[in-house]
């Protein structure tokens, strides 16, 4: 999409910088398949280290890095506990089912945050005729949620009581360096208690392409063969890597802008009649509100939104998702609430 228009729609849509595309054009590469590529074996050793891991892969997209974590982490006819809103479960082409042949069991909870009190009754209690529980799941931030953060204690607490009775924690950090800024800790810390953190480099860190999947050595090397069977096997893709590793140093670096945009917009859409939203749920960059009482669809304001030059995202017909990032800038942010402000208006034609 070109500059002229507001794009709130996801912080998928980040353009690379141009220190990106100068390190890009500059990559030293090799063939990845072969571990040659010096470029990705930077990424990864520095994913590694800024996690405080053994080791960790480059992946093209969030979404191939957590279901090579679940199939490692379960076998067949298992349960997955996970979220109801949780994106492995609604948003990855029901993968887990087709590739990893479990199935999720959702929990529900308030503002997307779960607890080990939500997920304890909802284990599988050990019987020859109900399917086990294979694995935890969580997401942090939750993006369905609205991007809202779940505590270090809450996540430390369900790793460990999870870990006392053998079963596996992955965490889907796509946005896992907003809640760091949120908590104000490092992720290493706040994620040390997962058996295995995938997180995006090309969501708000702003790389073109590519997620990393961190953990033990073991694990990572079986996610080599996982990632090839699913034809992650990249090449010569230093490219990316490269991108991916200023992504990695300086992307967390300014997200905390982000979030004060995102509220920006969460404030400036509260004060408008008929929208209504949660503001305690507007933690990061991560903006969902309810427009029913406007007497108009979600879909409907997109897409007079689009007309004005602002590309917004619909969750369902009641709820529409705002997504801040590096390339919307906060003069921009004032003027979608503007443009928003009129199409919500009784008589505005929509
Ligand atoms: N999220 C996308 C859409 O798929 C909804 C977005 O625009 O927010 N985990 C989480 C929590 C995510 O939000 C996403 C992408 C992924 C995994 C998958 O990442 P990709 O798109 O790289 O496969």
């Amino acid at each position: 999409m070109s500059s002229s228009w507001i794009d709130l729609r996801s912080d998928t849509v980040t353009l690379p910088s141009d220190e990106m595309r100068r390190a890009m054009a500059s990559a030293e590469v090799g063939d990845d398949v072969y571990g040659e590529d010096p470029t990705i074996n930077r990424l990864e050793a520095r994913a590694a280290e800024v996690f405080g891991r053994e080791a960790a892969i480059f992946v093209p997209s969030g979404t191939m890095g957590n279901q090579i974590a679940i199939k490692l982490h379960t076998r067949p006819g298992q349960e997955i506990l996970c979220e109801e809103r949780g994106h492995i479960f609604n948003y990855e082409m029901a993968m887990l089912g087709w590739f990893s042949g479990c199935i999720v069991r959702p929990v529900s909870a308030p503002q997307g945050i779960l607890s080990w009190e939500l997920l304890a009754s909802r284990i599988a209690p050990p019987s020859y005729y109900v399917a086990p529980t294979g694995l935890i799941a969580l997401e942090n931030t939750h993006n369905m949620a609205g991007g809202t953060v779940t505590s270090v204690a809450a996540m430390e607490e369900i790793c460990a009581r999870a870990h006392e009775r053998n079963l596996p924690v992955h965490l889907d950090g796509a946005r896992i360096f907003n809640a760091a800024v949120y908590l104000g800790k490092p992720v290493a810390e706040i994620t040390r208690s997962f058996d295995s953190v995938m997180f995006c480099l090309s969501k708000g860190l702003g790389a073109p392409v590519g997620s990393m999947l961190v953990g033990a050595k073991d694990f990572i090397q079986q996610a080599r063969s996982v990632r090839k069977a699913l034809g992650g096997g990249m090449r010569q893709a230093g490219v990316l890597a490269a991108a991916g590793l200023v992504a990695l140093e300086h992307g967390p670096t300014r997200l905390h802008e982000d979030h004060a945009t995102a509220r920006l917009l969460a404030e400036g859409a509260a004060s408008i009649p008929g929208i209504s939203i949660d503001l305690a749920a507007v933690q990061t960059n991560i903006v969902i509100f309810d427009v029913s009482a406007t007497g108009k669809s979600s879909t409907d304001i997109a897409a007079a939104l689009k007309l004005q030059g602002v590309l917004v995202g619909t969750v369902n017909p009641r709820l529409i998702r705002f997504v801040t990032h590096v390339n919307v800038s906060r003069a921009q942010c004032e003027q979608a609430l503007q443009k928003l402000r009129a199409v919500c208006k009784p008589h505005a034609s929509v």
